[in-house]
């Protein structure tokens, strides 16, 4: 079966963004932003999603990380979409709940071609660091240019950090199921015959 891959530059004034992605394919992640905690995150989703991921990323960190984080998110987003393709034989839907520590969050998804976000996550400001509110800037943009239903439910936690890992993981499981390819299937998920 041929792989699914993709590979998007996209370049503004404010970023500089490249990804290489390959669904079929679970190398080693290799993943630089310049924020180590995107970073940290990226790796992690790549990891529990089973594919091959490369991302380098560089923008105007010195005005604060929303650019580089947001524009991050539209080209992984784009380059999902271009490498998930017709979606012929994929189960098109996947959730999942995971614990990591005393956080637990739950993510369903459905790569249905139409875009919707619901985030609720309590996430508790905090001043140094990575600020925490990105991470719904990051699933808003990723989700729209996937062309992706996806509901975020963050059910407990206590430390930003476990939350925030408890999210990626459990969205980047819920996206191993969803691309993963039925043997022999080749018809699209939809009784519309398209999505
Ligand atoms: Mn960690």
């Amino acid at each position: 079966m041929k792989q699914r891959k993709s590979k998007i530059r996209r370049k503004t004034n404010e970023t500089d963004v490249f990804v290489d992605l390959n669904l079929d394919n679970n190398a080693k992640p290799d993943i630089s932003t310049t924020i180590g905690f995107m970073d940290h995150m990226l790796e992690l989703f790549c990891a529990h999603c089973g594919i091959s991921l490369k991302i380098k990323a560089s923008g105007d960190t010195h005005i604060d990380d929303h650019h580089l984080v947001e524009d991050t998110a539209i080209t992984l987003g784009l380059a999902l979409k271009e490498a998930i393709g017709d979606k012929k034989g994929i189960a098109r839907y996947g959730h999942f709940l995971l614990p990591m520590d005393e956080a637990l969050s739950y993510v369903a998804l459905d790569l249905s071609g139409r875009f919707y976000l619901s985030y609720e996550a309590d996430i508790k400001f905090q001043k140094t660091g990575f600020n925490y509110d990105l991470i719904q800037e990051f699933f808003y943009a990723l989700a729209f240019n996937a062309g992706m239903t996806l509901h975020i439910k963050m059910i407990k936690g206590r430390n930003n950090h476990h939350i925030a890992e408890s999210i990626f993981k459990a969205f980047g499981r819920s996206l191993k199921q969803a691309i993963a390819r039925a043997k022999g299937k080749k018809t699209i998920p939809s009784t519309k015959g398209v999505l």
